[in-house]
């Protein structure tokens, strides 16, 4: 699928690391299983296992660009994790997109039962708030600024407005300005502030905070055309057996309006421009830099 091939940069050496100090913090922050209410907890646990944390990697790539300290990143990495697993969560219902598989196995409302879904929703988004405002390394001003920051990106100017207009544009045909707004909004805006969290944490200046926003801003756009190449080539090979989930909701994607071959073209150039703007901070990027190439490379 990747159209480029570099040398892994030395971020790479410290992803599992990374990794493991988010999976550390989840486990700490989630209620243990065994107490009450025990399935709701169970499936908490059961909507957060799994997954690639691409965005969690991103605030401790961004972070570490800007010099932050990486227990001050943790809860800001836990809280988008906390926010995505539960749009995922919600995302499923059968009031949304009725899905029975999520990351290879049964989605919560399979495993569980609708209600428990959507509690589990719910729990996971205050639970993302709890943990930014209990942020021990962190001191008060930066902590408000990251909970306005994560609710503007998660709410109804955010990613829930973007499933909203989702929702309500199916059966039409978007133009493409249309379609990257509704993405900026259901897909980028989640991304975007994983940056911008960082760059909280950081202090960044002005000039530090445009240039990640304008990095953050192209590697949401260029994820969500990715996700829409990924889903054209693989409803491709099974062409004649079954018709893709977008096909039969009618959503418009990118491929659909652009074609393959230009979506893909598009993705590549916004990777492009990411990188532009990560070499424009002063500081290391060479994790954001990695980070760029580990999503475009990315095959599912
Ligand atoms: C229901 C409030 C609410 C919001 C839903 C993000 C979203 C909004 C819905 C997800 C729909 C979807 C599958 C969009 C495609 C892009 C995307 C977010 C894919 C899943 O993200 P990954 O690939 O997932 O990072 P993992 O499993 O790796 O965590």
């Amino acid at each position: 699928m990747s159209l480029i091939s570099q040398e892994v940069p030395a971020f790479d050496t410290r992803v599992p690391a990374y990794l493991q100090r988010l999976e550390r913090a989840m486990d700490a922050l989630l209620p243990p299983a065994g107490t009450d209410p025990d399935r709701l907890h169970q499936a908490m646990r059961y909507a957060c296992d799994g997954g690639k944390h691409l965005r969690a990697l991103m605030v401790y790539a961004t972070g570490e660009t800007l010099g932050v300290a990486p227990e001050c990143l943790d809860p800001a990495a836990c809280a988008v994790e906390l926010i995505h697993a539960y749009s995922l969560v919600h995302d499923d219902l059968p009031g949304m997109d009725n899905d029975d598989l999520r990351r290879g196995r049964p989605t919560v409302h399979k495993a569980f039962d609708i209600a428990t879904a959507i509690l589990v929703g719910d729990a996971l988004q205050t639970l993302a708030f709890e943990a930014l405002a209990n942020a021990g390394a962190i001191d008060a001003e930066q902590k408000v600024r990251m909970i306005r920051s994560l609710a503007h990106a998660s709410g109804s100017l955010g990613m829930v407005g973007g499933q909203a207009v989702d929702m309500a544009s199916e059966n039409l045909t978007l133009n493409i300005g249309q379609l990257e707004s509704l993405h900026a909004r259901k897909t980028g805006a989640l991304i975007l502030v994983t940056c911008q969290l960082a760059g909280i944490a950081a202090r960044a200046p002005e000039q530090v905070r445009h240039a990640l926003d304008r990095y953050g801003r192209c590697i949401g756009l260029a994820f969500q055309i990715q996700d829409d190449v990924l889903d054209q080539i693989a409803d491709t090979a099974t062409l004649g057996k079954t018709a893709g989930k977008d096909q039969v909701q009618n959503k418009s994607t990118f491929p659909s309006l652009l074609g393959l071959e230009q979506a893909q073209h598009r993705a590549n150039a916004l990777f492009d421009e990411a990188r532009d703007a990560a070499r424009s901070i002063s500081g290391d990027a060479e994790p954001l830099l990695w980070l760029a190439d580990h999503i475009q490379q990315r095959d599912h």
